[in-house]
């Protein structure tokens, strides 16, 4: 008797709890790491925040870092591992648009929940799937307030644009490309590029040829930061532009100087200028030892929005583990105020709330300063 009694308390004891995975996706090796792993570092940071609520409520929260390599193949790799997983039930990620949408559509058919913090291509949420969120503007708003910038600021009358032929980089170029005609900027040249080049001497000598007021990239840092040099090699003075592919230190530490002067437009804000961001900023680097990235407090704010979401699913079911749909239903729902700013979701998974700012870099260090906070339509 005294046996048995002893061996149903040890079972009981013994029971595992529940476990609950959140994974983050995105490019941890590779050219485009430095902007992956601050990613994934402000998911580590909400996951790990959150560990002692969910033990309370019977649930073991784990943190399993993916990732991508901005591969899309990659991608679509580590979403089928994932949603093999029954436990995963948040993903956030990816970092480029030409990954999270093909991986998305493996996330829904099992309606993963998915929260970008940095895919800005229009259709990572147009094609309305129910599982994918962003919480960072799209670039069919920050190409063309891109376009307005260096027309009514720059006061540039032409521009050359050079794009990385990728979903979001010939997509960003496009939505400044069509704003800049509309708005009376002469279009001199959209030319592409192929990420991973070096030399890119041939497209340089075309823009210099030409004599824009303005060279616009519509790409990643690390070939941005290449192209701004080679150019400035080459005597050319034209200012140089583009999107949120460029907000990374990876673009100084590569462009060295020649970063001086760089306009970028972002769909990520500059988080120290609130009290809560400061000290987001001064945790993260006292628990990493590294300054945060421009989309470090957006996986984060991912990151609690999508717990939000999977703490009401429970709560729904008087304790008992989720469905994913449950999951991805309840995020919808979730309205936050979050590091970021606020973020609820329209019916295609859009922040309301989200913003596009513009960054100069005045002098040789990243963060560039922020010189325009823009909210709507361009
Ligand atoms: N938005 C910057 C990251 C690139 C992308 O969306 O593909």
């Amino acid at each position: 008797m005294v046996i048995g009694l002893l061996l149903v308390s040890t079972a009981a004891g013994c029971a595992k709890p529940k476990v609950i995975k959140v994974a983050s996706v995105s490019p941890l090796s590779g050219s485009q790491s430095s902007m992956g792993e601050a990613i994934k570092l402000g998911v580590q940071m909400a996951v790990d925040e959150n560990k002692e609520k969910f033990k309370k409520l019977g649930y073991d929260l784990q943190f399993v870092p993916q990732d991508d390599q901005a591969d899309p193949k990659v991608g679509v790799a580590v979403a089928e591992k994932l949603i093999a997983d029954k436990d995963v039930l948040l993903v956030v990620g990816h970092l480029n648009s030409n990954v999270a949408i093909p991986s998305s559509v493996v996330y829904a058919k099992d309606n993963l929940t998915q929260v970008s913090p940095a895919n800005t291509n229009p259709a990572v949420t147009d094609r309305r799937l129910p599982n994918v969120n962003r919480i960072c503007g799209r670039d069919d708003f920050q190409g063309p307030w891109g376009a307005r910038y260096a027309a009514e600021t720059l006061k540039a009358k032409s521009v050359f644009i050079i794009h990385d032929k990728t979903t979001y980089g010939q997509g960003v170029a496009d939505e400044f490309r069509k704003k800049a005609e509309a708005i009376g900027v002469k279009v001199l040249g959209f030319e592409g590029i192929t990420p991973g080049e070096v030399d890119f001497s041939s497209v340089l000598n075309q823009a210099k040829v030409k004599k824009p007021d303005v060279i616009y990239y519509g790409g990643m840092y690390p070939e941005a930061g290449q192209l701004v040099k080679q150019a400035r090699e080459k005597k050319i003075t034209a200012y140089f532009m583009g999107a949120d592919g460029l907000d990374d230190k990876g673009l100084v530490d590569i462009a060295g100087k020649d970063a001086v002067g760089v306009v970028y437009t972002t769909a990520a804000g500059d988080v120290t200028k609130s009290d809560a961001g400061k000290a987001f900023a001064a945790k993260y680097k006292a628990k990493f030892g590294k300054d945060i990235g421009a989309y470090s407090a957006y996986g984060y704010d991912s990151t609690n929005i999508g717990l939000l979401a999977i703490e009401a699913a429970i709560k729904a079911n008087n304790g008992k583990k989720p469905a994913r749909l449950q999951v991805s239903t309840e995020t919808r729902k979730v309205r936050y105020q979050g590091i970021v700013g606020p973020v609820s979701f329209d019916d295609k998974g859009d922040n309301l709330s989200a913003k596009i700012y513009i960054f100069e870099i005045k002098e040789q260090k990243y963060p560039g300063t922020l010189v325009a906070e823009l909210a709507g339509k361009p």
